[in-house]
């Protein structure tokens, strides 16, 4: 599959702000996160798709990290229930664009006591892994996974214990190949892909993303750039040093559909 759009949004002054688990990496600095985002985007721009670039959101931290929101499958979208208080209304806020590209009909949603962040869902083809972490619930699954089987797709749960995410630690980057870090190396659920083993040392670098056929790493991990180089990958670095600070990556930055 390749992909034709990616939704982003501008980091907000707010960002400061955002959650995060390592607090001693200090805040992020406002001015650089807006150039690594300028930066993201032109990668993005690189690879051929039609980037929509929605505006900051003051009142959401987090919101530039739209992957959360919801879930973008070929058949329709999915408008999550994001577990985390202080982000449950950005899902919000993303449905009016959802809505430029897809009917009523082409949109689902999960709903409380369901919740899901979309950094939890990998996309394999047209099944779906979901972590079942801090932000996304059995509920969630459930009702994800009902509204893929309508849809003709498939889900099913993956446990995860010590990441943020399920994309945290484990990326698909299409043609069988999987980047794999910490507890996802021996899962059973991802014996079947070709695993690109991410070095603990390297392990942010777990999260990559594959748009059409180039591989967008961050920059400052060259085992993990390395690896991708030499499965035959065209890759592009940008640095996103601001948004690990929050725990974002790559991944979380966008929806690419
Ligand atoms: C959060 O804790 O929700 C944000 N600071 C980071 C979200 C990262 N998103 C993702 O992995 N999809």
């Amino acid at each position: 599959a390749m992909f034709t759009n990616v939704i982003v949004r501008r980091p907000s002054k707010s960002l400061v702000d955002g959650i995060t688990s390592a607090p001693e990496l200090g805040k992020p600095d406002y001015e650089l996160a807006l150039k690594q985002h300028d930066d993201y985007i032109a990668a993005l721009k690189e690879c051929g798709v039609e980037v929509t670039v929605l505006p900051a959101l003051e009142e959401f931290p987090d919101s530039c990290f739209v992957e959360d929101t919801a879930v973008i499958t070929r058949k329709g979208a999915i408008i999550d229930n994001p577990g985390a208080g202080t982000r449950n209304g950005e899902a919000k806020a993303m449905e009016p664009t959802i809505r430029e590209f897809f009917d009523d009909d082409h949109i689902a949603y999960i709903t409380a006591p369901g919740t899901l962040e979309g950094g939890d869902v990998m996309m394999v083809g047209d099944h779906f892994f979901v972590g079942r972490s801090a932000r996304t619930n059995e509920e969630g699954i459930r009702q994800f996974i009902e509204i893929l089987e309508g849809w003709g797709l498939s889900g099913s749960e993956v446990p995860l214990e010590f990441v943020l995410h399920l994309k945290t630690g484990v990326n698909y980057i299409e043609d069988n190949n999987m980047l794999v870090s910490g507890e996802f190396i021996e899962k059973p659920d991802f014996a079947e892909y070709n695993k690109i083993v991410i070095p603990e040392d390297e392990a942010y670098a777990a999260n990559c993303i594959w748009v059409n056929g180039t591989v967008i790493v961050p920059e400052g991990y060259p085992t993990v750039l390395e690896k991708i180089q030499e499965a035959g990958y065209k890759t592009i670095t940008v640095d996103t040093s601001e948004y690990r600070k929050l725990d974002g990556g790559l991944s979380c930055l966008s929806l690419r559909f």
